[in-house]
């Protein structure tokens, strides 16, 4: 059996993080049984999630889990597509995953009213007298994150 470990439902999605639901869409159009489970980044093989156990082979990034699923249950998600069409999809991919990600990360962790109507949410299950150092801690963590990836470094309008 294979075990999918995820963030959970927020927001009224099946998962709060797109990499998850993407790597859980795959499991499902692959027709594999899975189960999921509530992941631990600190236990996580590259400090986030979504990662896979395939009974014993742990797998970690919502790309090598698709490999994974490809080269291991031989699917081929991009059936149908022509070489180009392949390259066009890989593209469009990477740009959302690694770029457009990190903009919609940066509006909503780095503009205070947008932090209070979605990121703050994950914090209402930490206990009250730590929330706001959690929260403060785990803010300057992203806000490290998107400086590292670039973004950050942006004004506003610049980004
Ligand atoms: N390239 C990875 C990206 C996964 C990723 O960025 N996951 C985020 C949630 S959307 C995460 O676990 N972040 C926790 C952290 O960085 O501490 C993939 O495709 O799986």
């Amino acid at each position: 059996m294979i075990t999918l470990y995820t963030f959970g439902p927020a927001f009224g999605l099946p998962d709060a993080s797109p990499f998850v639901m993407k790597a859980e869409l795959l499991l499902k159009l692959a027709g594999l049984p899975y189960r999921t489970m509530p992941g631990n980044l600190r236990r996580a093989p590259k400090g986030k999630l979504p990662y896979l156990d395939d009974m014993g082979r742990i797998v970690a990034d919502s790309t090598m889990i698709r490999w994974h699923i490809e080269k291991t249950y031989h699917v081929d998600f991009d059936a149908g597509l022509s070489e180009a069409e392949r390259g066009v999809a890989w593209a469009v991919e990477k740009l959302m995953e690694d770029n457009l990600y990190w903009a919609v990360a940066r509006v909503r962790w780095l503009d205070d009213a947008n932090f209070e109507r979605g990121p703050a949410q994950f914090f209402q299950r930490v206990p009250a007298p730590v929330r706001g150092i959690v929260t403060t801690l785990v803010k300057r963590r992203v806000r490290q994150m998107l400086w590292a990836q670039g973004l950050g470094r942006h004004s506003d309008e610049e980004a």
